[in-house]
């Protein structure tokens, strides 16, 4: 772990160079193409960037909670598609091994996730089972040294990208919720795995979704995660509870990111005879954003740190997902505002980020999945 200062201090400054003059130059070409440059990616893997968060006993920079949020919010200032292509290696498509594989799974995978060579990603939503997640369909039946799994995944980040996918299924049918399903490493290539057609999304270009298929596919025993059946739920609900403060501290870096642009537009743009940032309408909306976005960047930054502490943060964590997310769509609206006509078209990175950001309060548990978790865990908690 890095937790010297001034290695990270090294560490994040290069990355917030990484970041003003190669990514946002790139960022046009990345919503125009629907595709990252190829010599970004290479350079993305020679940054350590696809590992930032695995072990380094397994090549990775192995980063604390604390400092991965510090990295997050320095490469959310760019289009969220960079962010989006190592964001499953560094969360939720590797943490199930990280957090209960067993040793073999993570020697065998973990190095390649570090160095980008193998791109992981991680299969729980279904057609009919986005929110409810322990009502997924998808199965894995045994059978001798295998398990074979019929079942669709849906909306896979970084599925056409993937060499390996975390699915989870029920192994067992007469559990109906979480109790009865698994997790399996299931690798790219395997017969009866096969991709559906790349979604059309609303924003988010150069990150990609598509369905993830499996029909009759087998995959061997030794891939269930952590070697046992019937804890892939609470895998799942683990590995969420960490992306939830990444997807968080994102939120915090792309409003940090949107504020800039309107601030800068506000101070060049002259209405009635002065910059419009000298009007106080348009200095509440400045300065709203501005306290907002501190209050998320404290609340992820407290949360990591308890994470760092070993202390349970399931709760902390969706209220920062919560808030963050949602902070950031109101900071979208009032960037696009301050830009007024310049905002709605797409001369001007901000309609871009309007459109991109809107997955926040989506993605990795709704803003309404948050409260009810944040809710029963307080209902819980009181009753003990
Ligand atoms: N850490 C560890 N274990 C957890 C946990 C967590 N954060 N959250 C739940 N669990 C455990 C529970 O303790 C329970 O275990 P026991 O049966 O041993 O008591 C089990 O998992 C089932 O939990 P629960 O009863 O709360 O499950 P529910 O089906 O009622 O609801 C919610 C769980 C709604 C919180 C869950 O389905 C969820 O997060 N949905 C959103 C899914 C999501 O984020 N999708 C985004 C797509 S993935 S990018």
């Amino acid at each position: 772990m890095i937790r010297d200062q001034e290695t990270l201090s090294i560490l994040l400054d290069s990355l917030s160079r990484f970041v003003r003059e190669r990514l946002m130059p790139a960022e046009n070409e990345v919503a125009e193409t629907d595709e990252i440059p190829a010599a970004i990616v290479s350079e993305m893997r020679e940054l350590g960037l696809f590992g930032l968060s695995i072990p380094e006993e397994y090549g990775g920079l192995g980063l604390t909670m604390e400092e991965e949020v510090l990295a997050a919010f320095e490469i959310a200032r760019t289009s969220p598609a960079f962010r989006s292509l190592i964001g499953t290696n560094n969360g939720i498509g590797s943490q199930g091994l990280i957090i209960d594989g067993t040793d073999e799974q993570k020697r065998h995978y973990l190095p390649k996730l570090a160095s980008g060579e193998l791109i992981a990603s991680f299969a729980l939503t279904e057609p009919n089972s986005g929110s409810d997640a322990a009502s997924l369909r998808t199965t894995a039946v045994r059978d001798g040294d295998h398990y074979v799994i019929n079942g669709t995944k849906r909306f896979i980040t970084n599925a056409p990208e993937a060499g390996i996918y975390t699915v989870m299924a029920r192994t067992n049918p007469d559990i109906k919720g979480a109790g009865g399903i698994s997790a399996f490493i299931v690798e790219k290539g395997t017969p009866g795995l096969s991709l559906g057609k790349l979604d059309r999304k609303m924003g988010q270009k150069g990150a990609h979704t598509c369905d993830v298929i499996f029909e009759n596919c087998r995959v061997g025993a030794t891939n269930i995660i952590g070697g046992k059946e019937g804890i892939g739920f609470k895998t799942a609900m683990k590995v969420l509870d960490k992306g939830r403060l990444h997807i968080s501290a994102i939120c915090v870096g792309a409003a940090e990111r949107m504020l800039d642009d309107a601030l800068r537009y506000a101070m060049e743009r002259k209405q009635f005879g002065q910059p419009i940032a000298e009007f106080q309408l348009v200095q509440a909306m400045l300065a709203d954003s501005r306290a907002e976005i501190y209050a998320a960047r404290s609340m992820v930054l407290d949360a990591a740190r308890r994470r760092d502490n070993k202390e349970d943060v399931s709760t902390e964590a969706s209220c920062c997902k919560l808030f963050a997310s949602e902070m950031c769509g109101r900071v979208a609206d009032r960037a696009v505002q301050i830009h007024g006509g310049a905002g709605y078209v797409s001369d001007y990175a901000v309609e871009r980020f309007y459109r991109d950001v809107r997955l926040f309060r989506i993605y990795e548990g709704t803003s309404q999945i948050q409260q009810l978790v944040i809710a029963r865990n307080m209902i819980r908690d009181a009753s003990r």
